[in-house]
């Protein structure tokens, strides 16, 4: 397969006035017409004229009005081409039903839409499908359903046909359509200076009663991209599709959103808390690429950071701002640590701004969406918030209708505050997570901190050089007073100190605070620091993490060296716990054992071969110590976080059930699940259903609640899918393959709908000791449906082979049936592009 290459890149030959699209809808049998009026680039004398095309047939093409026959290939088509504006007039046939892959035009639930990012529009017609080639669109669809659907505002329509024209000039992967039977909520949002912008929220008939939630996130988003950066929207209209085959969780298309129904359809009786939180997540972040990344897009591929890592900082502080910063904070470094500084520490490991790629699919990962709003996190934080602001109107200014740089972003930096980021652009093209080494001093009344950074070796890249690091610090008196408050260490040469004076004692140092870098900070507090910290650090962040690290060193010591659960710590936590000062959302955190992944990465970083049965076991065993710990305060914690009032998906509800569903799980490993009956039968919302019935599977008295709640929301795909799911996850080790067997031999597993694959299959690589299972089963059964899955959907098969990357951490005999496993992938003749660039990468 080829390679593609940052340094390559060339401008386009042509560019594109305007772009005229007809479609003729059939299910295998679609025509669609293009014209478009193509102007040479005066910016390259280059005048190749190349068409991207890809599983297209092409029924005619024209120049000016003259039928030609350009030269086909696998990719597109060539033709002879003025160096003169012309005209383009082409007709191709495709076949949507049988798109399986869900990019391009496809079929999902007899209902007609498209997916164009990144590469998805060359299958629909012929077009210089590149971000920088941007047109303004017109569409008419032909076809028998009620609504028909594309970008921009509606400009006439009859009965069988639609026509729509979208004035932005977008590139071709903002391009949606839309045709099916659907039901619109309608909303309405009248912009600040004065636009009256109708909100429509689609979806399938029966659907109607899940659509008011997601509509006021929307009001919400909008209200707060003008308020905080300025932004307004710019269409009398906004439409958002909720389709239930997805690979995504979202798409940004210009006026036209389409949703995986998961990311946007919610009522109190199907999602959950977090469900909503997510929910309200990925519409901002959807509504806030209509500038970053709409109006202002990217040059080619390899600056997608530059539109998503903006908008995922951008949709963080939306929600910070809606519900609590601090919970925030900690949810989002959680899932940071998870999924990117795991990608960080693999074979997967690439740039913010990657410089090559096979199938650019597989770019849509952890490290260009997480790590890319840390970096812009660090440049808010160094250049401060009037700066940064100041910076972004220039930047929307600046660059309004423009195809963008890395370069270009930062040179906005520079201009408007002066500053050399030449040092801080590594974090755009440096791998690897650094590692933060510490020490500290203290004499004379001057408190030092010695940092010392460290950034390991990835693939391709085998010497880091120095980052720029900004480190928030506090330091606390041993009376527990803070006596420096958080002040911002910048950190540019390997090893540098920085000095405090003017103490009267050693303090105790709270460092990276608000987690200020995507780092690991290697340093061994003793727990009884971590202890003191977790009492009295004033940096929330800090505070739970001294918790986390007191119980991650708990469960790595019973691991390695057998120790009983530590006593100290199970007095530290029922102190927190117990703390009526502390917000429940925060104290449900806290209450958490690291995932079973974080201490095998852990482990593994420390030079310790990592055994997933034996991680499982001192987590179950950890957590029952807790239960009998706590067991004189979980049911007064239970019931003093009931919610009386009318469910409501807030903040403050939600982190009380989050906190007494936690101790739910606790008391059902003292009551054999009696209590978690009691919730399960009286709960009038899916939070507490679900979390009333994972508490029952724990205690191994789940089989009744199983039954009922299949037979309650057979069907309803979504709500089925944490079925599904829940039943994995909850698996004893030795059973987990027999579960993933039983499940996916169900009818109702279908392979081809993404969300129910994940649900079971995903589930799967994320069960450490289940996929890990010495008998090789987990591997196994993964490898086989993801060669299934490859013939249908290369795409998600391709993103979900990820669940192999940590397999070098393991013992010689897992990594011998794990590579058995992945050259076994690597051998089926019809592989994609896709899954044979992620498994070559894995297996490398
Ligand atoms: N739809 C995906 C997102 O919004 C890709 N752009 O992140
Ligand atoms: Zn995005």
């Amino acid at each position: 397969h080829q390679t593609f290459y940052l340094a390559d890149y060339q401008p386009p030959a042509y560019l594109i006035e305007d772009v005229t699209l007809t479609f003729r809808l059939s299910p295998r049998a679609t025509r669609v017409l293009s014209r478009i009026h193509f102007v040479p680039n005066p910016d390259t004398s280059d005048r190749t004229f190349f068409l991207h095309g890809e599983q297209l047939t092409l029924i005619s093409a024209k120049i000016d009005g003259h039928e030609i026959t350009p030269t086909l290939t696998d990719t597109g088509l060539t033709a002879e081409a003025p160096d003169a504006p012309f005209t383009w007039e082409a007709e191709v046939e495709i076949s949507p039903e049988t798109n399986t892959a869900l990019e391009g035009l496809y079929m999902s639930n007899g209902m007609y839409c498209t997916q164009c990012e990144a590469e998805g529009f060359r299958k629909i017609t012929y077009y210089p499908d590149r971000p920088d080639v941007m047109a303004p669109f017109s569409v008419r669809i032909e076809g028998e359903q009620p609504i028909l659907l594309s970008n921009g505002n509606p400009t006439a329509s009859g009965k069988g046909w639609a026509e729509w024209h979208d004035p932005w000039p977008k590139p071709a992967y903002l391009f949606a359509l839309v045709a099916g039977d659907l039901r619109a909520t309608t909303g309405s949002f009248t912009t600040r200076s004065g636009r009256d912008v109708t909100l429509n929220l689609w979806v399938r008939p029966g659907d109607e009663d899940k659509t008011a939630f997601g509509l006021q996130a929307l009001i919400d988003s909008m209200k707060w991209d003008e308020d905080v950066y300025g932004r307004e929207y710019d269409l009398d209209l906004f439409n958002i599709v909720a389709v239930s085959d997805f690979n995504m969780g979202a798409m940004e298309n210009k006026g036209l959103n389409i949703f995986n129904s998961s990311a946007v359809l919610a009522s109190p009786e199907t999602a959950t808390d977090a469900n909503f939180e997510r929910i309200e997540g990925i519409i901002a972040h959807e509504y806030f690429h209509n500038w970053t990344g709409n109006r202002i897009t990217c040059r080619d591929w390899f600056q997608l950071c530059l539109k998503e890592g903006l908008t995922v900082f951008r949709d963080q502080q939306f929600t910070s701002d809606m519900r609590s910063a601090s919970v925030k904070r900690i949810s989002d470094v959680l899932m940071l640590r998870a999924r990117q500084f795991r990608e960080d520490a693999g074979p997967l490991a690439h740039p913010v701004r990657p410089e090559q790629f096979q199938e650019i699919n597989n770019f849509y990962t952890a490290t260009i969406y997480e790590k890319g709003a840390e970096v812009i996190g660090m440049l808010k934080r160094l250049v401060g918030d009037r700066d940064y602001y100041r910076a972004l109107d220039v930047y929307f200014q600046r660059h309004d209708g423009h195809a963008c740089t890395i370069e270009d972003w930062l040179q906005v930096f520079e201009d408007t505050t002066g500053r050399d980021l030449s040092q801080f652009k590594r974090w755009y093209s440096q791998a690897g997570t650094p590692l933060l080494h510490v020490e500290d001093s203290f004499e004379d009344g001057t408190y030092t901190l010695t940092f010392r950074q460290e950034t390991r070796p990835t693939p391709g890249q085998p010497d880091k050089a120095p980052l720029v690091i900004p480190i928030a610090v506090g330091l606390l008196s041993p009376d527990g007073t803070e006596v420096v408050p958080t002040t911002l260490c910048e950190m540019s040469a390997a090893t540098q100190s920085f000095t405090f004076d003017g103490l009267t004692e050693k303090p105790i140092p709270s460092i990276l605070r608000e987690f200020s870098a995507p780092v690991i900070l290697t340093r061994q507090a003793s727990n009884a620091e971590r202890a003191f910290l977790l009492a009295h650090d004033t940096d929330p962040f800090n505070k739970w993490e001294a918790g986390r690290a007191l119980a991650k060193d708990v469960l790595i010591h019973m691991i390695t060296d057998g120790n009983a659960p530590d006593s100290a710590y199970l007095d530290a936590l029922k102190a927190m716990v117990s703390d009526e000062s502390l917000d429940p959302a925060f104290r449900a955190l806290a209450i958490a054992l690291p995932s079973q992944d974080d201490i095998a990465q852990t482990l593994h970083a420390s030079g310790v071969v990592p055994d997933p049965m034996a991680i499982h076991n001192a987590s179950k065993t950890l957590r029952q110590a807790t239960a009998e710990h706590l067991a004189d305060i979980l049911p007064d914690l239970y019931a003093a976080n009931q919610v009386h009032e009318a469910y409501q998906p807030n903040a403050d509800q939600s982190g009380k059930r989050a906190l007494a569903g936690a101790a739910l799980s606790l008391i059902a490993r003292l009551d054999g699940g009696k209590q978690a009956q009691a919730q399960y039968d009286a709960a009038d919302n899916m939070t507490q259903q679900l979390s009333a019935l994972s508490a029952l599977l724990l205690a191994d008295a789940g089989t009744d609640a199983l039954a009922a709640f299949e037979a309650q929301w057979k069907d309803d795909r979504l709500v089925m899918d944490k079925w599904f799911s829940l039943q994995v996850m909850m698996a004893k080790p030795d059973d987990v393959a027999d579960v993933v067997t039983r499940l996916t031999a169900r009818p109702d597993f279908d392979m081809r709908n993404p969300n129910r694959f994940r649900a079971v299959i995903g589930a799967l690589g994320g069960h450490l000791a289940g996929f890990h299972h010495p008998s090789g089963k987990g591997y196994e059964l993964m490898a086989d449906w993801l060669i299934k899955l490859d013939a249908l959907n290369p795409q998600t098969t391709a993103r979900m082979s990820s669940a192999f990357d940590t397999w070098k951490r393991f013992d010689e005999d897992r990594q011998q049936m794990i590579r058995a496993q992945l050259e076994r992938i690597m051998a089926r003749e019809t592989l994609s592009r896709d899954t044979s660039e992620m498994v070559g990468r894995i297996l490398a």
